[in-house]
């Protein structure tokens, strides 16, 4: 067994002074039992807690660890910009050089805007889309996490589902009354909705590859139906590419699938490890926004010089495709090498993939929405957690969270992994 002596007492302190312990709900552990480690330092692949266990990380803060923990292009980007001020409140170079790669690497964008988490991203494109249309309604999906904006946190992943209280409370119904929550992959109860209130529906916002209730994908023609559906009935498709965007690629999950929303939101990747949203679209869109249209949107610390420095240096490695090819193949990598140790094991599971990201439910049937993702066997969830933490490799605490695979993670990283969750399925 490891020490965590450290981390439970930073932990009995922090009790005392934060609720839960934790600045967000996920990270308490609530999920798999037990207390969350407290980290002290994160180097490439690695994460290092108060008592010097190490780990091999695949969380990656939740995904904006693309290149691996403070690379050396990042610190130094950060150092530099934070030596000619931290903060201006008026436009500086570095905003600009953000958007013109934004903006470059996304066909769908001609304008973004900048803004300080993936929250502010959802909340404003949904409000933008409702600008826009003159149209009240959203439709959502079930397990798709959008941050904790009121309307959209219905139903809703990540944290929310984890914990088990997937509708918030403190939300009155009148916020959410304008929400339509649907289950994804399924196209009939889109067109049911549309035949109700095609009118009246401003948008569809999803994550194109849901990654907030573990992972599933978008079934064959799913995406083009919506945008198909959407375009027929003057409302927005919203890519919510949080999670995916500069993850999946360069252009995200639409560029994957092919696929050109009216509005997409991004964060996570783009900030570099700091915080950082964007949400952008179509000039039409986009001008529809203060100070040049009428829909209103902000933010003191938004376009940040550190955070864009931060950004710039991440986005900037990524423009010759060689991180996306070699986190395809370790993805391909470690995910075969999982689903190998649970045959082997005779463990039920379903490894879910798409290039870095990964997900492993412990159910025989094929999860393609929430409701298939409950179905996951969530104790043995917790004890493979447990096993692989003890082991030195650290996943999401949750059964709904994604794991990341950076580019800082090499072949020997992926061969202990998988020799780790073979010693422990084999014990499940
Ligand atoms: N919403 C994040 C994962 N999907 C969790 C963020 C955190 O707890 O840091």
């Amino acid at each position: 067994m490891r020490s965590c002596q450290k981390s439970q007492s930073l932990f009995n302190q922090a009790l005392k002074w934060i609720p839960g312990g934790v600045n967000s709900p996920v990270r308490a552990f609530r999920a798999v039992g037990g207390d969350p480690f407290f980290a002290v330092r994160a180097n490439g692949a690695t994460i290092w807690d108060a008592d010097n266990n190490e780990y091999i990380d695949y969380v990656g803060t939740w995904g904006p660890a693309i290149l691996g923990h403070a690379p050396q292009v990042v610190v130094d980007a950060v150092k530099n910009a934070a030596e000619a001020g931290t903060s201006f409140g008026i436009p500086n170079p570095l905003e600009v050089r953000m958007a013109e790669l934004v903006v470059n690497a996304v066909p769908s964008l001609e304008k973004v805007r900048m803004c300080n988490s993936g929250t502010e991203a959802t909340m404003s494109a949904i409000r933008l889309a409702r600008g826009f249309t003159s149209r009240k309604k959203i439709i959502k999906f079930e397990g798709c996490y959008h941050g904790h904006v009121d309307s959209l946190l219905v139903k809703a992943g990540s944290g929310a589902l984890t914990l088990g209280q997937p509708d918030s409370a403190g939300v009155p119904d009148e916020f959410t009354s304008q929400t339509i929550v649907l289950p994804f992959n399924d196209e009939e109860v889109i067109r049911s909705a549309f035949d109700k209130y095609a009118s009246e529906i401003a948008g569809i916002i999803l994550e194109p590859v849901p990654a907030n209730a573990g992972l599933y994908l978008p079934v064959d023609g799913y995406l083009e139906f919506l945008r198909d559906i959407t375009l027929k009935n003057d409302s927005l498709l919203i890519f919510d590419e949080v999670m995916t965007g500069f993850r999946l690629g360069l252009s995200g999950a639409q560029g994957r699938f092919g696929i050109v929303p009216d509005l997409s939101c991004f964060g996570k990747v783009i900030g570099g490890g700091l915080p950082v949203g964007a949400f952008g679209g179509r000039r039409e869109i986009m001008d529809c926004l203060a100070p040049d249209g009428s829909v209103y949107q902000a933010g003191t610390l938004s376009g940040n010089p550190l955070a864009m420095s931060a950004g710039i240096a991440v986005l900037e490695s990524l423009l010759d495709g060689e991180v996306y090819s070699k986190l395809e193949e370790l993805g391909q990598e470690l995910s075969a090498g999982i689903l190998n140790a649970a045959k082997l094991s005779g463990v039920s599971v379903q490894l879910q993939n798409i290039g870095s990201m990964s997900c492993c439910y412990f159910t025989e049937s094929p999860v393609r929405n929430m409701n298939d993702a409950m179905k996951s066997d969530r104790e043995k969830f917790a004890k493979y957690f447990h096993g692989m933490l003890e082991s030195g490799v650290y996943l999401a605490p949750s059964q709904f969270e994604a794991g990341f695979i950076s580019a800082a993670h090499n072949k020997e990283d992926i061969d202990k992994t998988v020799s780790a969750a073979l010693k422990v399925m084999k014990q499940l």
